[in-house]
């Protein structure tokens, strides 16, 4: 735990920016760790918020395809491709580690501002599992497909099948065989499951989610992400929620869901997260999830105020906005690894 922790305090937060195209600049992180009742209203749409450092190359992509005219899930697509693809991220997609017999086992999904949704879980050996979310919603009278069926509905679709463990993580995976801890680890390489939030250009609001999801895990275990209600929740009148960390965590407390209805019932977006995350440390204090819990969630509000808040610091997210570019954000939290 002490290399997390170092790492940490070692991330630079990075920020890149959009191209002047799209009147885009970039903003220093905010750091201070207070809640607010309300967050700056964000009029201007579109808004994009993605949870961890490479939620900047999938916002920046997702940006250019809303401005380019794409639905909305479309652009959810686009963007979060990139993580799915990029071998040296390995928490999502090709790249992702293994679980504890040595396969990349994904989990997606994907939903709209019609509560319409796609997912996908324990499905081997297709690079892009939130593509093959995004035709479940579409093409299938179904909202989640599991496993074998959920290949076989891939391979219909006219995915590809690939290897997705590298020579990378299959060495990692050796090395962690050598002991064989089960010992989750969050945040380690600040790039956990990708969720992204969309307020596009007509006001309404979408999102999707994406993950290999916890190393080391047991064959055939699934998280929360692609569980609506746990790992991502919109209502398109009140917001969406999303969230990344220990899945059993979020699943067993319905985490986005609930940050839903807390905005239902009038909280900000950074309220509802923490609101949530207080209930997710209080149910788990004593649990033996408790010494590796790391859990976190963003939001959106129909208004445009977003904001996020997680368990244990480290935990960032990127925003693109029109008068604000894209850049990296700290979340708050409640507490540090220390404590
Ligand atoms: C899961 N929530 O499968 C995902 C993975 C994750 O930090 O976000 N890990 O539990």
């Amino acid at each position: 735990m002490s290399n997390r922790r170092s790492f940490i305090k070692k991330t630079a937060l990075g920020t890149i920016g959009l191209s002047t195209v799209f009147a885009c600049k970039n903003v220093d992180a905010k750091t201070e760790n207070t809640v607010a009742a309300t967050t700056p209203k964000q009029d201007k749409k579109p808004l994009i918020i993605s949870t961890w450092n490479h939620g900047l190359p999938a916002n920046e992509a997702t940006w250019r395809a809303l401005q380019n005219g794409a639905k909305p899930l479309d652009a959810i697509e686009v963007g979060m491709k990139i993580p799915e693809g990029d071998p040296t991220i390995r928490s999502v997609g090709y790249g992702g580690y293994p679980d504890r017999e040595g396969n990349v086992t994904l989990d997606a999904c994907i939903m709209d501002h019609n509560s319409d949704c796609g997912s996908v879980s324990f499905l081997k050996n297709i690079k892009h599992p939130i593509s093959v979310a995004k035709r479940v919603l579409e093409n299938t009278p179904h909202v989640m497909l599991s496993g074998e069926g959920a290949l076989q509905f891939a391979l219909e679709e006219g995915f590809k099948e690939e290897n997705l463990l590298t020579p990378e993580s299959e060495a990692d995976w050796k090395k962690w065989l050598e002991e064989s801890k089960y010992k989750p680890v969050i945040n380690i390489e600040n790039h956990d499951t990708i969720s992204m939030l969309v307020i596009d250009n007509d006001g309404n609001i979408s999102g999707g989610c994406t993950t290999s999801g916890a190393a080391w895990k047991m064959h055939g275990r699934v998280g929360d992400s692609p569980i609506i209600g746990a790992g991502l929740f919109l209502d398109n009148e009140v917001g969406a929620a999303a969230a990344t960390g220990l899945g059993e965590a979020v699943i067993r407390t319905a985490g986005s869901a609930m940050v839903v209805e807390l905005m239902r019932q009038g909280k900000s977006p950074d309220q509802a997260c923490k609101e949530i995350v207080e209930r997710i440390y209080n149910k788990h204090k004593n649990h033996r999830d408790m010494e590796y819990l790391q859990v976190g969630f963003i939001a959106v509000n129909k208004a445009g105020e977003y904001g996020g808040y997680s368990l244990r610091s480290g935990f960032n997210y990127a925003v693109c906005d029109t008068d604000n570019g894209n850049r990296m954000e700290d979340s708050k939290f409640k507490m540090t690894w220390d404590n």
